[in-house]
């Protein structure tokens, strides 16, 4: 008997303790005990309780959140009022209300939209009382979240006067997910979406996610893979997607389809998909009809087109805007968008890759319908973990262009490198085009401001699955935050945002902040180090991306390495000049001229566009060849230094994510020594230069790295 009472209370124990750790799920949105008395108190004297001022779908999920984080946070609870009688009431509620309707709060939300809100302390009935105001529901979720996270992030609740409104109109995630759940490019597990069991099974993930976005501003999520599948445009599927885009309207989450161009041909048997066939047009005009049908507030379409062998608009001999136009005009009546991608370019064109998409998208500009956005990459090769801001921002005026950031890491050590992105993400933000002269930013080109457009966009491809963590490594959720924090608004910088998460996610200790800050500050850095510095691109192995693979030639030219570091006996880099492929004059004057020139080019983008010879003096008055070298060589140091600088938080951090972080610093540092070696080892065939004296030699000869293979690694795409 006492050892039945044993066994059972064990049992209890470590079902309590397994459901207690740590394990990442919860994100940003921990909502544990205030652990600053002093602010405790505060926020309890101003948060007695909280008045929704009217009910609907999303006033619940609202009052939901509060169910949850209020005790959470307080380690008590508040209740639910329904006028103002006492001081510290939290308000939350539209200007029109007639409670409301004596602070004009309409005048500070007349520039707010649908999603912008007010937080402001005040008094009402001679009540001290902080008020979330908004014109819509969504803003006030919003709102409520901007309060949690102050809260989170132990800021001071007294005399709010916050108003916010996002930047940027369209903030979607990108979901590079298949229909059988494996995920492309995904490193944290399958799909989380289970399409075999919608629209009967609503996983709780589902929601969660959604207050996930929520938290951050994120307003739209592409649920299926760019190299799309005609099939989710069917009955059967098309009900499996209004079943999520019912779990996330409340949250102010529209879903969003990739479209195959060939779907008509595909599910219809039609002969052609030709975008000018009257025949097809209707198809796809019945088509989002059809749609609409299971999802009212659908958002549109994405659309890979042309590119890498999807089919598109070109194989009938019409053009990306022909083929655009047809599906825009589909939507056009419903209120849904065409996000159009420019990335496209093709291994028959002999052109650099890097001009192709510019050379493709730009004649059309002004030809488009003004429910189509042209979704830009960053960089005009692909996602890499250095690319200077791609040619066609600011070369399309009468175009809204929205921007395509990776979040999940493809080329940036999948999800087992600490790799913060978003000083990624700010560098070409903040990169000016000129495209109007000074200060003409890539920001203001995509929100819109540079050439007064209504309609801009930000979409992220997500590093969600179904991994317990979400993202795999617990810093790819930073990722996942930035992206949605600088899509609400880019004039953020990357180190507040950091902050913000550090402090929601692993607490607000000042030493575990002072020491993971400076760590996610300089991580993207470390990884262009040890993997590409000094403009290289484009060298990870052959079609999985993962590792090293200079070395790797032979078949479609664009898909290898040698095709973009072009090293030989003189020297190394891809000449982008004038005298080379001429990439540099897709920019505009003084950008051109600074990337043209050898002497002025920023070092970080030299070998982008400069072939040069391996005794080049750099700034440093040190030759190309050492300075490369000890770029490979600092890269590995540092991620030495990242991770005794994480080892200083044991027993600051839970155990849990402790390990986890540490075992996989362990990893990123193997693979760093592997990247290096075999990059200064490659290369070194070329130079025939000696790796400068004092630094540690290559373990094993270039032959063993090229040897290494690593047929399973995650995030393939299928077909490859
Ligand atoms: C590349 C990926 C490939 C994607 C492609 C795209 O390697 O899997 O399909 O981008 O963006 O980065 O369409």
């Amino acid at each position: 008997m006492i050892r039945k009472c044993v066994l059972i209370a064990l049992l209890v124990f470590m079902a309590v303790s397994s459901t207690l750790a740590e394990d990442g799920y919860r994100l940003w949105l921990r909502y544990d005990k205030i652990t600053d008395s002093g602010k405790l108190k505060q926020y309890r004297e101003y948060l007695k309780g909280y008045w929704l001022t009217h009910d609907s779908p999303t006033m619940q999920v609202i009052d939901d959140e509060l169910q949850m984080a209020l005790p959470g946070l307080l380690g008590s609870g508040v209740t639910k009022v329904s006028s103002v009688t006492n001081n510290g009431t939290l308000i939350i509620g539209k200007p029109s209300h007639p409670a409301l309707q004596s602070l004009n709060l309409g005048a500070h939300l007349q520039n707010a939209g649908t999603e912008g809100f007010v937080i402001t302390s005040t008094t009402l009935n001679k009540k001290k009382v902080i008020i979330i105001a908004a014109n819509e529901d969504a803003g006030l979720l919003y709102g409520v979240f901007h309060l949690l996270k102050l809260m989170q992030t132990h800021k001071d609740l007294k005399d709010l006067t916050i108003t916010s409104v996002p930047k940027i109109k369209y903030r979607i995630l990108n979901h590079w997910d298949n229909l059988d759940r494996t995920v492309e490019r995904g490193y944290a597990g399958f799909s989380i979406w289970d399409w075999h069991k919608l629209p009967d099974y609503i996983d709780p993930r589902y929601r969660d996610y959604a207050r996930a976005n929520a938290s951050i501003g994120i307003n739209g999520a592409v649920v299926t893979n760019v190299n799309a599948n005609a099939l989710v445009l069917t009955p059967a599927y098309l009900e499996k997607v209004a079943a999520l885009a019912n779990v996330f309207r409340p949250y102010g989450i529209r879903i969003y389809l990739t479209a195959r161009f060939n779907a008509p041909m595909e599910i219809d048997k039609y002969e052609t998909a030709d975008p000018l066939d009257p025949k097809v047009r209707k198809w796809w005009a019945d088509k989002v009809t059809e749609i609409y049908r299971y999802i009212p507030d659908f958002g549109g379409f994405v659309v890979k087109a042309n590119s890498e062998g999807q089919p598109g608009p070109q194989n009938y001999n019409r053009t990306h805007a022909d083929g655009a136009n047809m599906l825009a005009e589909a939507l056009k009546p419903h209120g849904g968008i065409v996000m159009w991608r420019a990335f496209v370019y093709d291994d028959k064109v002999p052109d650099d890759r890097h001009k192709q998409a510019y050379n493709e998208f730009v004649p059309h500009d002004g030809q488009l319908k003004d429910n189509v956005l042209i979704q830009v990459k960053n960089g005009a090769i692909d996602f890499q973990p250095r690319e200077p801001f791609h040619p066609l921002f600011g070369a399309m005026p009468k175009t809204p262009l929205m921007m395509e950031f990776q979040i999940t890491q493809e080329y940036l050590g999948f999800a087992t490198h600490l790799v913060y992105l978003a000083t990624l993400f700010k560098e070409c933000l903040d990169a000016d085009t000129y495209a109007k002269g000074p200060g003409s930013t890539v920001a203001k080109v995509i929100d819109g401001s540079l050439d007064g457009h209504s309609i801009s966009g930000m979409a992220g491809v997500a590093n969600i699955g179904t991994d317990r963590n979400w993202c795999g490594h617990p810093f790819g959720q930073a990722n996942w935050y930035a992206f949605g924090r600088l899509a609400w608004d880019h004039q953020l910088s990357a180190e507040e945002i950091a902050e913000e998460w550090i402090r929601m996610t692993f607490g607000n200790d000042e030493i575990v902040i002072s020491t993971i800050l400076p760590m996610m500050m300089v991580s993207r850095e470390i990884t262009v180090n040890y993997m590409t510095p000094l403009g290289l691109h484009h060298l990870m192995g052959r079609n999985h991306h993962y590792g090293p693979g200079p070395w790797v030639d032979g078949g479609r030219p664009d898909w290898t390495s040698v095709y973009y570091h072009r090293a030989d006996s003189m020297g190394i880099g891809f000449d982008r000049t004038t005298s080379g492929s001429d990439a540099v004059s897709q920019y505009f004057p003084p950008v051109a001229e600074t990337f043209n020139s050898l002497e002025k080019c920023p070092e970080e983008y030299l070998l982008w566009f400069h072939h040069v010879p391996w005794d080049y003096k750099m700034k440093s008055g040190e030759t190309l060849w050492n300075a490369l070298v000890h770029k490979y060589y600092a890269g590995v140091d540092s991620v030495r230094w990242m991770q005794r600088m994480w080892n200083t938080l044991e027993n600051r951090i839970d155990p849990y994510r402790f390990s986890q972080v540490k075992m996989l610093l362990n990893i990123q540092e193997k693979e760093a020594v592997l990247w290096r070696n075999s990059c200064v080892l490659y290369f070194q065939t070329f130079s025939r230069r000696p790796i400068p004296e004092g630094l540690e030699k290559p373990e094993h000869s270039l032959d063993y790295y090229m040897k290494l293979s690593f047929p399973y690694a995650p995030g393939i795409r299928p077909r490859w």
